[in-house]
């Protein structure tokens, strides 16, 4: 047994001189000291030595196991140190090197003239909402007192889910659940994402943006909403732009009217963008349609409002001279860095 423990020492000591690296150090930490290591082992078959044995084998074992533990110590540290030192070598930092060129991102011109939008708003006491963009018929038309026939339900013009849920192609629904949800007076606003079944070209996109208005109270009147929106207008676009209504008509609406500005590029001479006309349209709005107040439980007898809409992408596109909708999706920071 002293034979065999002398042994496994000489062996032991002589795979820890020749060890390279931290792996094998540990390989050989199991191999002679782990629970089925051959020193273990031998120490196991200690219970069949003579009572005058014992203690003399115990002792060598011990001492083969301290000399062990403390030379794999040794040469860990030695080790470890090697490998720091060929580190410190190879992976030298030249820290007078230029440092790599940190592109600066930039705003989506929408975001900017959506957040200018929302202070003009905000600061007219009008609040943000948000909701859905898969909505359910009921939300997106019916609620909207757009009849089961009328042609923006069309699957021509409109993505359908299944047959009573849509992808929303306004925010208006947004609206109709803050009705649903709140009591007059409401002043909102609801941007989003909208969707609708177009071909893409140089205006239109099957995915855009919206921006939505809609104020609920007593005596609220044609002359509120016409006042609201040249203060808007006048903000957003300057003081000299001039605004006209013309009527039109919505279902959601009556009486409804469109809203032109003076053109933004000429000034009202005429040019490409307005078709020689020195107008643009930039909005539809109306008086709430008593249905629809109706159909959200609030009494159109007591309570009126008006509502308006406007498109993000036309809005920005005005605002900047952008004459492809298109550039708005794709990003380059080549024409994003213009704004
Ligand atoms: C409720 C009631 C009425 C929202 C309105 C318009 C007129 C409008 C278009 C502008 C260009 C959509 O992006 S666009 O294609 N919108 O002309 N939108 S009134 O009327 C509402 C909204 C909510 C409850």
């Amino acid at each position: 047994m002293k034979d065999k423990l002398q042994a496994i020492k000489d062996e032991a000591l002589k795979s820890i001189e020749e060890a390279k690296d931290l792996k094998i150090l540990n390989d050989i930490r199991v191999n002679y000291l782990g629970k089925k290591g051959e020193l273990t082992g031998v120490l196991r078959g200690m219970k069949d030595l003579s009572n005058e044995e014992r203690p003399v084998i115990g002792q060598l074992a011990n001492e083969v196991r301290n000399i062990i533990e403390e030379t794999l110590e040794g040469a860990k540290t030695n080790l470890a140190k090697i490998e720091r030192e060929r580190k410190l070598t190879q992976e030298v930092i030249d820290v007078t090197m230029p440092a790599k060129k940190q592109e600066m991102g930039h705003r989506h011109p929408m975001n900017i003239v959506l957040d200018d939008i929302k202070a003009i708003f905000m600061g007219m006491g009008y609040e943000i909402a948000e909701g859905p963009e898969v909505e359910k018929d009921y939300y997106n038309f019916e609620a909207l007192n757009i009849p089961e026939n009328h042609p923006a339900k069309d699957e021509q013009d409109t993505f359908y889910i299944n047959k009573d849920t849509v992808l929303r192609t306004q925010t208006s629904p947004v609206q109709i659940r803050v009705m649903e949800n709140s009591k007059p007076p409401i002043r909102v606003i609801a941007p989003g994402r909208v969707y609708r079944s177009d071909e893409v070209d140089a205006s239109h996109s099957p995915v855009f943006n919206q921006i939505e208005g809609l104020v609920i109270d007593k005596n609220i009147t044609m002359a509120d909403l016409k006042g609201a929106l040249e203060v808007f207008i006048k903000e957003l676009y300057g003081e000299k732009v001039k605004v006209k209504f013309r009527p039109h008509h919505f279902p959601f609406t009556e009486p409804s009217a469109e809203v032109d500005v003076s053109c933004v590029m000429c000034g009202g001479e005429g040019c490409r963008v307005c078709k020689g006309s020195g107008w643009i349209e930039i909005l539809g709005c109306g008086m709430v349609h008593p249905k629809v107040l109706e159909m959200v439980g609030i009494d159109s007898k007591e309570y009126s409002g008006f509502a308006f809409g406007m498109g993000l992408e036309r809005i920005t596109m005005l605002r900047y001279g952008i004459k492809d909708i298109r550039l708005f999706y794709e990003n380059d920071v080549r024409f994003l860095q213009q704004f």
